[in-house]
């Protein structure tokens, strides 16, 4: 059993959107602290990090609303690093995706302090690999993977000097919506894609069982990102970018259950549910289910089957 700490990030300002700052609330009404508790956990909500924007840095043409953005990613990376360092599981309740800016550098540095090397997740139909030079919409919740991979070094948002990830242990499922220049900078630096075409043609266990062997031989920490858009828009409405073609609840479920199985990761995002987009909280409810099954609920009471 785990100890999670529950920390609530109600950003919307790096989406170009308001709702998503309902998130957090959303998915608290969902349930999802008693459901982790059900299952056994010890579960401490920390409530919601209210940051103001940070004023020490000038605002960016490029970089919408950078202060209230940067404000959020400082507050995170202390509060997630905080929450490791007791041996706590971090969730952090989202809130848009320029969040994963602070939660993963967080982790960085605490996976750093470990000598383990920090592997991450991004299940997302986009790649978030952008920065303030080649986004199409200013909008940083496009460039959080490129930020924590030291790849978007345009304001003193955290310490240069920090740890980052190496965007070769960044694995991305889902993808299906990339920039022209994001595309050509996900190549260059080698992140591992799985977009939705490799997921029909090789299927979601094989790809799962791939991930995780890399990152149990390397004794790495595995952190989760769970973006709505993932999941295909018929399932999960709640979320300002739609893109059709996604995971079903299947292939998400599945995703949980291996990860569950593995015992290796050891943080997640939640992020961009848009509840003022979502039909009777679908979307919220999913995301509480999927949550679950990473913490434990099954089915029957057998790991995955092996190939
Ligand atoms: B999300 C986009 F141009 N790539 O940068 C951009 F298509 O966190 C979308 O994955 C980014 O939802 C989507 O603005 C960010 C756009
Ligand atoms: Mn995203
Ligand atoms: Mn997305
Ligand atoms: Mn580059």
């Amino acid at each position: 059993m785990k100890t999670i700490t529950l920390i609530g990030a109600p950003i919307e300002e790096g989406s170009g959107r308001r709702g998503a700052a309902m998130g957090p609330t959303a998915l608290r009404i969902a349930g999802i602290d008693t459901v982790l508790a059900e299952l056994g956990h010890t579960v401490h909500d920390e409530g919601d990090v209210r940051p103001l924007p940070a004023r020490d840095l000038a605002n960016h043409p490029r970089a919408n609303n950078l202060q209230m953005v940067a404000a959020f990613a400082r507050a995170l990376n202390d509060a997630v690093h905080d929450a490791a360092r007791k041996g706590h599981f971090p969730i952090i309740l989202g809130g848009d995706h320029a969040l994963s800016m602070g939660s993963v550098s967080g982790m960085a540095r605490y996976a750093d302090e470990a000598g383990r090397p920090l592997f991450v997740l991004w299940l997302d139909a986009h790649a978030d690999f952008n920065s303030p030079d080649t986004s199409p919409s200013g909008n940083m919740h496009g460039m959080p993977v490129a930020f924590f991979c030291g790849e978007a070094e345009f304001a003193p948002v955290l310490a240069s000097d920090r740890p980052l990830v190496d965007p070769k242990k960044v694995y991305q499922i889902g993808i299906r919506s990339v920039d022209a220049r994001e595309r050509e900078e996900i190549a260059e630096h080698g992140v591992k894609v799985y977009d939705m075409r490799a997921v029909d043609e090789i299927g979601m266990a094989h790809i799962m069982r791939q991930i995780l062997d890399e990152v149990r031989a390397a004794n790495g920490l595995l952190h989760v990102s769970l973006d709505v858009d993932f999941m295909d828009p018929e399932i999960a409405p709640g979320v300002g970018t739609t893109v059709p073609g996604g995971a079903t609840f299947r292939e998400a479920h599945l995703i949980m259950e291996m990860l569950c199985d593995s015992d290796l990761v050891s943080s997640l995002d939640v992020v961009e549910l848009n509840p003022f987009l979502d039909d009777r909280g679908k979307s919220a409810r999913i995301l509480v289910e999927l949550t679950a099954s990473l913490f434990g609920r099954r089915i029957l009471d057998r790991p995955t089957r092996s190939a």
